[in-house]
Formats: structure tokens, sequence, C-alpha cells
């Protein structure tokens, strides 16, 4: 498997808890390197966009509030089969099935405030970096 590039959103329900530094550390922990990172805060419009693919299911209006509700902090992880490995750090989307060592498990709320997002494809890591970061952003 060669290297990859995926794009991380660390929620507003773990920057709110100043978890950043711990999220960022269980990253690199499995071998993910941040190699573009800001912290910004959503519009509406952008967290209607970035979750357009779920825009038809209850719980989008409700998504949509909570990721803008306070800043969140975007990153690229780079490394071998970054795609999987940070769902493997993620975790499972509801905390209450998350595997024990990972993100959700240890920090997420509940479902809807499960404190990290990550690319699912490689086709979706692509779009959402572009969305967020220029080229010259990513440091390799
Ligand atoms: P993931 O974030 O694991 O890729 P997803 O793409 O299916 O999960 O959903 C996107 C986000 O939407 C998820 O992180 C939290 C929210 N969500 C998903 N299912 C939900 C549900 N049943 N109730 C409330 N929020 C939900
Ligand atoms: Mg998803």
């Amino acid at each position: 498997m060669a290297i990859q590039r995926t794009f991380s959103i660390i929620k507003p329900d773990a920057t709110k808890r100043n978890l950043t530094g711990k999220i960022i550390a269980k990253f690199e922990d499995a071998g993910l390197r941040v190699v573009a990172s800001k912290r910004i805060q959503l519009t509406l419009a952008q967290a209607q966009e970035f979750y357009g693919v779920h825009k038809d299911r209850p719980f989008f209006g409700e998504l949509c509030e909570f990721m803008i509700s306070e800043p969140i902090v975007v990153q690229v992880l780079e490394g071998e089969n970054a795609i999987q490995k940070n769902r493997d750090v993620m975790g499972a989307t509801n905390p209450a099935d998350a595997a024990e060592g990972t993100i959700r498990k240890e920090f997420a709320l509940s479902i809807g405030e499960n404190s990290v997002h990550g690319s699912d494809a490689p086709e979706t890591a692509k779009e959402e970096i572009a969305y967020f970061f220029s080229g010259l952003e990513l440091v390799g």
C-alpha cells in the first residue's frame, strides 16, 4: 500500500473540551503525520455543503448545527494506508460500538458528538482536502 493522504476534522465537542492535543497524539502514535492543520469555524452553508451526502438523513440539521457550534481543527494526515489507518484510530461512528483505544471510544460523547471526522475513500479524501486547503498549505 502506498503513502496516502486523508482529511481529518477534530470536531466541536473535542475542541471545546481541549482535547486537540490528545487526539493529534493518537494520530501520530498510529504513524500518521500532520502535513497541514488549521483551526477554523464553519458557516452553516459550509457545514451543509461538507455533509451534503447526508442531507436527507433525519440527523442532518442537528449535525450541521453541531459542526458550527464551536471552532474545529481541519487537518491533512499522511502515511502508509492513511485513509483506513485513520478510520481505525477513529473507531466506529457510534462510540458505544468503538473498540478500546480508539479516539471515539475514549473521547466521543454520543453518535452525533463523536469528536472526529475522517475521509472514507480516496475520492472523498481528495475532494475534502481540496475544499479546505490549497496546495501551498500542504507541507509533506
Ligand atoms: P462517520 O463520521 O463515521 O464517517 P457517517 O459518515 O455515517 O459517519 O456520518 C457522518 C456524521 O453524522 C457522524 O460522524 C455523526 C453523524 N451521524 C451519523 N449517524 C447518526 C445518527 N444515527 N444520529 C445522529 N448523528 C449521526
Ligand atoms: Mg463519513
